[in-house]
């Protein structure tokens, strides 16, 4: 697909940060990997919520409870048809992908992992999928197991083989690099991993914002991802997990909600999802959440894809012009989301992204949270571009003239007194 095929002039009009510049220019947002702006139909829907419907859900017997129960409700519903779960007891509500995580790695892991248990992850795997697991592998003695990459930033399929075996008790890996870009085949690691017996567990922070996703096509245990990332609030998670495995599951946080019959000693659990949603919710961030998902869902998540797509080849083809700059991950931009991550030589990333923002261009420049896959490619740090649905290729040329600047500034001739 070459050709953009969103409307993306009346999309950024929906977009109120959008019209606030940067340093004096106008605002070019290209940090959407980290979280991305909102619109305003998300906006209203939270001062709609504190301003008509404000009450705790699950509790009340008044009229604004019921209310603000319905609508909380009617978002785990609208959450469940937006991946294809076969409904809304397989959704949990969290405050983000690290404690979907956090949650499986404890409540499930705790229970089902002993020592000479394997657990495969990957070596592009965020912070959010690989310390947890270290916390659980030490308390439990079971053993890591790390699936490489090969030059483009591609799971290695010969390490996938051989390291999911018969000890493999889960599979956890990101169905999108939030560096490299690369675009997983976690359908067929799916099928791999359960012929072996196996659980999987996906990292979809960065794909359920930017791709198509259905977890029954997927066939994954364990799906997690972040509102904040797709036009939400902050502040709320998701969970997905099968039916049988969140029953069969011990709770991971005690307290209101969470129980059935609670004596001095001991206690009895909720039903499944409330089950692991103790205490009181990001209500208003749950129930503004249904306004991006309904915004996401009039746009088409395949046009969305195919607008990172479109984005993503621009940025491609403009950035290997600029000499003296290298762009991680794979070459072709089918294989990877709207992420690229690059250095340009002899200069800082933090120092790239500092002359960047002078330009009104906001990256992100680090490690991103994933070290182990710094380490592996060989750098301390990358800056990062990460598109949406609201950025252009004009926008793109902005980021080409931040760099060219950059290397200007940082390249320019020593004097030296004479
Ligand atoms: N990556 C980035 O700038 P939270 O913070 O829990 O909403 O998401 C964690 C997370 C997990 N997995 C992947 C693949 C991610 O990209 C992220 C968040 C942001 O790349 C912030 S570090």
């Amino acid at each position: 697909m070459n050709a953009d095929t969103l409307d993306v002039e009346r999309i950024r009009a929906d977009f109120p940060i959008l019209r606030r510049e940067g340093h004096g220019r106008p605002l070019v947002y290209l940090d959407n990997a980290a979280t991305s702006q909102k619109p305003e139909v998300v906006i209203d829907a939270l001062v709609e919520y504190y301003t008509t419907y404000n009450a705790n859900i699950h509790r009340g017997i008044h009229a604004l409870a019921e209310e603000a129960t319905a609508r909380y409700e009617e978002t785990r519903q609208k959450v469940a048809d937006f991946i294809g779960a076969p409904g809304p007891e397989c959704i949990v509500f969290t405050r983000n992908t690290t404690e979907s995580i956090n949650l499986v790695a404890n409540a499930w892991g705790r229970k089902n992992l002993g020592p000479g248990d394997e657990i495969v992850l990957s070596v592009m795997e965020h912070h959010s999928n690989l310390v947890p697991w270290q916390f659980i592998a030490r308390a439990t003695g079971a053993r890591l197991r790390h699936v490489d990459i090969d030059g483009e930033g591609r799971l290695l399929w010969d390490d996938v083989e051989r390291l999911i075996g018969e000890r493999t008790k889960l599979v956890a890996i990101t169905q999108m690099s939030n560096v490299l870009g690369t675009i997983n085949p976690v359908r067929q690691i799916a099928d791999l991993a359960h012929q072996r017996g196996a659980l999987v567990l996906v990292d979809a922070a960065q794909s359920v914002p930017h791709l198509p996703v259905d977890v029954q096509d997927l066939d994954c245990d364990f799906l997690a991802f972040s509102a904040h990332k797709m036009l939400g609030p902050t502040g709320v998670g998701v969970l997905y997990a099968r039916r049988e495995l969140l029953e069969a599951m011990d709770p991971f946080l005690g307290g209101g909600e969470m129980i059935r019959r609670v004596r001095l000693e001991e206690a009895t659990w909720n039903d499944v999802p409330w089950k692991f949603e103790a205490g009181t919710p990001n209500i208003a961030g749950v129930c503004a959440f249904s306004a991006a998902l309904g915004y996401l869902q009039e746009l088409g998540m395949e046009q969305v894809r195919a607008h990172d797509l479109y984005l993503a080849r621009e940025a491609l083809r403009r950035l290997s012009q600029i000499s003296g700059v290298t762009v991680y991950g794979p070459k072709d931009p089918e294989a990877r989301g709207g992420v690229v991550a690059f250095n340009v030589e002899d200069i800082h990333p933090h120092d790239v992204g500092t002359v960047l923002d002078g330009h009104g261009v906001a990256i992100r420049a680090g490690h991103h949270c994933c070290q182990p896959l710094m380490g592996r490619l060989d750098v301390v740090a990358t800056a990062r571009a990460s598109f949406y649905v609201y950025n252009t290729v004009e926008e793109l040329d902005a980021l080409v003239e931040g760099i060219e600047a950059a290397k200007r500034l940082f390249r320019a001739p020593v004097h030296t007194r004479t």
